[in-house]
């Protein structure tokens, strides 16, 4: 297959490309850097730097003999994002280039409007291309859990089937997000799903639920094929994080009581998901939305299982309940189906004591490299 991966320098598309590319498909990369540029204004580095992606690509050709095409431009260019259809004529569109932090969106208002210009504008011109220049490709775009919130009620797979008045209905299922970044995902799930309703576009919108992780089996093949691996509280995940913090014998940084519930995956399961969702596309007209998460977590137990970890290797951590800088349920009802990915044939790799040991051993290699004024957060959801 032809497959377009928009945002294929970050910590989930460059995995996403090299995976593909190894399969034997033809594989093409889009990226601004945009993440690259926030990073710079922020002064936030992942733990070590991340290979340009020019140069991961040539080397990506020296090891495998496979070639990956690069584009370097913007999705808010739409001139651009024509050309790259045009002429690549992709049969997937792989769709990770998206600002994808929380906490960079509830920094204050110019924060929160470039992550929906970005993110929502971005892949309104991605639709408009679609329809333009190859309607018949197949949109897979991530998509996250924090969309639905924490709502007191089962989490259904993007729809809900109701009655009201005694008339039955299927309805998108109701969202409630908790930043401007997972808001900007439910409105690219609004325009997606309207155009496939309208004008019959295929597409599957991927709720994804926290990745952690830097182990993939293309990455791990060569040392310069490393993917971004951040633990700064504007990119770093909550696992990813505690894992850090545990590898330089820092308390575990839990936010408030730690009840909150989240859906987790490894960044393998993440590869596989996008691969099983591009081997069954919809039929023209339908978005297909599916849950992409493993398993839950509170993130008290996530903090409790990384410290038994990190004990047992030797270091000395602690978990700290440090006050809450978000606007989030602390103790809540949550029920999250993830069933569609798993009847596809998804094998979760589950995380274990084994697992969490590893990612902190790779991460005590480079823990010099640990900027530790980045770790405690400082970005408020409430602005007073
Ligand atoms: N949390 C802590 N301590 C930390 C970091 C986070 O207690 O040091 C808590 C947060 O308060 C939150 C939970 O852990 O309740 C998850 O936070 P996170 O930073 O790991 O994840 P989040 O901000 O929700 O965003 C991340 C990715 C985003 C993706 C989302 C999936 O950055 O791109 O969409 O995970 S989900 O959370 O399922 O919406």
């Amino acid at each position: 297959m032809r497959i377009l991966i928009l945002g294929g320098d970050g910590y989930l598309g460059w995995p996403t490309a090299l995976h593909f590319s190894d399969k034997g498909h033809e594989v093409m990369v889009v990226d601004n850097f945009i993440k690259r540029q926030i990073e710079f204004e922020n002064s936030i580095e992942p733990l070590r730097q991340t290979p340009p992606l020019a140069r991961r690509v040539a080397l990506w050709h020296e090891i495998s003999n496979k070639k990956i095409e690069m584009r370097v431009g913007d999705l808010l260019n739409h001139r651009f994002v024509y050309n790259v259809l045009d002429e690549f004529k992709p049969e997937s569109i792989i769709h990770y280039a998206e600002q994808p932090s929380a906490p960079y969106s509830m920094i204050g208002r110019e924060q929160a409007v470039r992550t929906m210009h970005n993110n929502v504008t971005g892949n309104m011109n991605l639709l408009f291309g679609i329809q333009s220049k190859c309607p018949d490709a197949h949109l897979i775009k991530l998509g996250t859990m924090g969309e639905y919130g924490t709502p007191n009620i089962d989490i259904e797979e993007g729809y809900l089937d109701i009655t009201h008045n005694g008339r039955n209905e299927t309805i998108p299922f109701p969202k409630r997000p908790h930043s401007f970044y997972h808001l900007s995902k439910v409105h690219d799930t609004n325009n997606i799903l309207f155009t496939c309703r309208v004008w019959g576009l295929k597409a599957t919108d991927l709720n994804q639920g926290v990745v952690y992780g830097n182990s993939t089996e293309q990455v791990d093949m060569h040392d310069g094929l490393r993917t971004s691996f951040h633990y700064d509280e504007i990119f770093g995940t909550a696992l990813n994080r505690f894992c850090t913090q545990a590898a330089i014998g820092k308390s575990l940084t839990v936010y408030g009581k730690g009840g909150q519930t989240r859906g987790f995956l490894n960044i393998r399961d993440t590869i596989r998901c996008v691969e099983l969702a591009s081997e069954n596309p919809p039929q023209p007209g339908i978005c297909e939305i599916m849950n992409q998460f493993t398993e839950t977590f509170s993130i008290k137990n996530l903090a409790e299982l990384v410290n038994s970890a990190a004990r047992e290797m030797g270091l000395k951590t602690t978990v700290d309940h440090i006050p809450n800088p978000r606007d989030e349920l602390e103790e809540h009802y949550y029920n999250a189906k993830n069933e569609k990915l798993l009847k596809l044939g998804l094998n979760p790799h589950l995380l274990s004591k084994q697992v969490l040991q590893e990612i902190i051993k790779s991460i005590k290699l480079y823990e010099h490299h640990v900027d530790t004024t980045t770790i405690m957060p400082n970005i408020k959801w409430r602005q007073n």
